[in-house]
C-alpha cells in the first residue's frame, strides 16, 4: 500500500515516483510506503496553501473554531483506529497511544480552537494625543516540521493554532511515524476544512523538510526534534527572516530530596523515565537522590523497573514497547556500552530483548560522574542514571550541568526550598512533586540548547501572527 502526499485537499503521488519503506518497529515488517517528496512536491503543497490562504485568513473566527472543534470531535471518535495506527507505527504501547496521545490531540484542536475567539488586540491611547492599537494577522503559509516519538500529538500542537490564528500550513511529518498525519488529512477533508488550509508532504528531512525550510513563501517554521537537527533548520531559514520556533532535545534533571515522598517519586519516576520507550523529550533521565535515601530509592526503583512489562506494543498489557528504529535501537544500546566503558554500573536491564523488533529493557545506571557524555548528551531512549547529591547547592549544579534546559523534577515537601530550587534550575519548564501535568495556556519550550522561543497558550496564537501597530491621531 502507498500513501500520497495531501495537497490542496487531495492525495497525490510524488513527483519523483520514489517512495519509502515505514517499517512496524515491533515487527520490522513494512506497513506501507509513503512519498520520497522533493522540493516540487513540496512547491506544489506552499502553492496550494498559498491559493487557499485569503480566503482562509478571512474567514471569520467563529467558523474556523467550528471546523477546528468539528475535527477534534472526528479525531475523538477516531480514537481507537488512531491509537492502533500510532501504536503500530512507532511502537509504542497502545495504551499510552489512547491515554495520551491522541486524547491530547483532541485538546490541542479543542484548546486553539476556542481560544481564537478569546484573544483580543490591545490599544494604546496616548492623552487624548494619538490611539495606538496593535493588529494582529496571520503571516501565511506556515511550514511545520514534526517527529516520531509523539506524532500526532505534536503535528497537532503545531497544525491547530497556525490554522486556528488563520493561517494555512505544509507540515512535513517524520518520516518514521507518517500513518496518523494522513489520517488526520482524510479526517480534516470530513470535517470540511477548506483545501489547501492543511497540506502534508511526507518525505525525508534533509530532501522535504529543508525544501519547506528554505522556501520564499514560507515566512514561518515551526519545528520540534532534535538539537542537531534544530540547528540546521535555524541555519536554513534565518537568512531568510522567518520567524522560528525550535523545540528541541532535553537531559532533563529529576532532583529528589531526602524528605520527599517516596512513593510517589518512585512511582512516578517509573513514567517519567521509561513511558513512551523514554521516547518524549520531557521525560527525566538524569535522577540525583540525596545521599540519605540514596540506597532506598534504588532499591524501590529498581525493583518497581524490574515489574514493567516489555512486550507487543499492541498486547494492553505492556507497559514498555520498541525503540522507534534500527538505528536508534543502536544509539541507544550505543550508549549503554558507554556508560561502562565511563565506568558505570548498568544495575537493572539494558540488555537487547531477544525477539524481532527493536526492544530493549530499560536500563539503570550508576556510579558515573556528571560530566560524563552518558549524562550530556541526550539519549531519547529508555536509560536513566541515578546520583547521589549532598545538599540543595549541589542538587542545583548538577542540574544545571548540562547544555540542555527544558524540563526537570524537584521531589520535597520542603515548600521553600521547592521554589528556591525550582527558580534556580535552567529549565523551560520545572514540575514539583509531579511529571507532565500541563495546562495549556502556559508558555512551553526550553533554554539553552533545548530551543528558542515558546509555543503553549496564547504564545502560539502570536507565534503564528505578525503584529503591526497602527497609530491615529486622534
Ligand atoms: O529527529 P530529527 P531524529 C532527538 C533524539 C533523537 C535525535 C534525532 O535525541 O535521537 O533527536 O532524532 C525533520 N531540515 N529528538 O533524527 O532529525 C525530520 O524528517 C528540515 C528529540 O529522528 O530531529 C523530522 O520530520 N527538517 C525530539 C523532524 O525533522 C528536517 C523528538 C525531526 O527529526 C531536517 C525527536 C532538515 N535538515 C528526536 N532533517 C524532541 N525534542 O521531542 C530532519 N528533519
Amino acid at each position: 500500500m502507498q500513501l500520497g502526499n495531501f495537497i490542496g485537499g487531495k492525495f497525490c503521488p510524488p513527483h519523483s515516483g520514489a517512495y519509502i519503506d515505514d517499517l512496524n518497529p515491533a515487527t520490522e515488517e513494512v506497513i506501507v510506503r509513503i512519498p520520497d517528496s522533493d522540493g516540487q512536491d513540496v512547491d506544489d503543497a506552499v502553492a496550494a496553501a498559498k491559493a487557499a490562504f485569503p480566503a482562509w485568513s478571512r474567514t471569520p473566527a467563529a467558523e474556523r473554531s467550528r471546523l477546528l472543534l468539528k475535527l477534534a470531535d472526528l479525531i475523538e471518535q477516531n480514537l481507537e483506529e488512531l491509537a492502533q495506527l500510532e501504536s503500530r507505527d512507532n511502537g509504542k504501547t497502545i495504551s499510552l497511544a489512547r491515554r495520551l496521545d491522541i486524547p491530547r490531540a483532541v485538546a490541542n484542536f479543542r484548546f486553539f480552537g476556542t481560544a481564537i475567539l478569546h484573544h483580543g488586540s490591545e490599544a494604546h491611547p496616548m492623552d487624548g494625543v494619538a490611539l495606538n492599537y496593535t493588529l494582529r494577522q496571520p503571516l501565511g503559509v506556515a511550514g511545520l516540521i514534526s517527529p516520531w516519538n509523539l506524532p500526532l500529538y505534536l503535528l497537532s500542537w503545531k497544525i491547530a493554532p497556525a490554522v486556528a490564528s488563520g493561517n494555512t500550513c505544509v507540515a512535513k511529518p517524520s518520516e518514521l511515524t507518517p500513518l496518523t498525519a494522513n489520517r488526520l488529512a482524510e479526517l480534516s477533508l470530513e470535517a470540511g476544512i477548506p483545501a489547501g488550509v492543511i497540506n502534508i508532504v511526507h518525505g525525508y528531512g534533509a530532501k522535504a523538510g529543508r525544501a519547506l525550510t528554505v522556501h520564499d513563501d514560507v515566512p514561518v517554521i515551526s519545528f520540534t526534534g532534535g538539537t542537531v537537527t534544530g540547528a540546521a533548520v535555524a541555519t536554513n531559514a534565518s537568512p531568510r527572516f522567518k520567524k522560528i520556533s525550535l523545540e528541541l532535545g532535553g537531559k532533563n534533571p529529576n532532583v529528589i530530596f531526602a524528605d520527599a515522598d517516596l512513593d510517589d517519586a518512585v512511582a512516578t519516576t517509573i513514567r517519567s523515565s521509561f513511558w513512551n520507550q523514554g521516547e518524549i523529550c520531557l521525560c527525566g533521565s538524569r535522577i540525583f537522590v540525596e545521599r540519605a535515601r540514596y540506597d532506598e530509592f534504588l532499591e524501590r526503583f529498581i525493583a518497581a523497573t524490574k515489574k514493567l512489562k516489555i512486550g507487543d506494543p499492541l498486547d494492553e498489557t505492556s507497559d514498555v514497547g520498541a525503540l522507534i528504529s534500527a538505528d536508534h535501537l543502536r544509539k541507544v544500546t550505543g550508549y549503554i556500552e558507554l556508560a561502562k566503558r565511563e565506568g558505570g554500573s548498568v544495575v537493572c536491564g539494558g540488555n537487547r530483548v531477544d525477539r524481532r523488533g527493536y526492544f530493549v529493557e530499560p536500563a539503570i545506571i550508576t556510579g558515573l560522574g556528571v560530566n560524563c557524555r552518558v549524562l550530556q548528551e541526550e539519549i531519547f531512549g529508555p536509560v536513566v542514571t541515578v546520583t547521589p547529591f549532598d545538599g540543595e547547592e549541589e542538587a542545583i549544579a548538577f542540574a544545571n550541568s548540562t547544555r540542555y534546559g527544558l524540563a526537570a523534577t524537584v521531589w520535597t515537601r520542603d515548600l521553600q526550598r521547592a521554589h528556591r530550587v525550582a527558580a534556580a534550575i535552567d529549565s523551560g519548564t520545572v514540575w514539583i512533586n509531579c511529571w507532565l501535568l500541563r495546562d495549556l495556556r502556559v508558555p512551553f519550550g526550553g533554554m539553552r540548547e533545548s530551543g528558542v522561543g515558546r509555543e503553549g497558550g496564547f504564545e502560539s496564537l502570536e507565534f503564528f501572527t505578525e503584529t503591526k501597530n497602527i497609530c491615529v491621531k486622534l
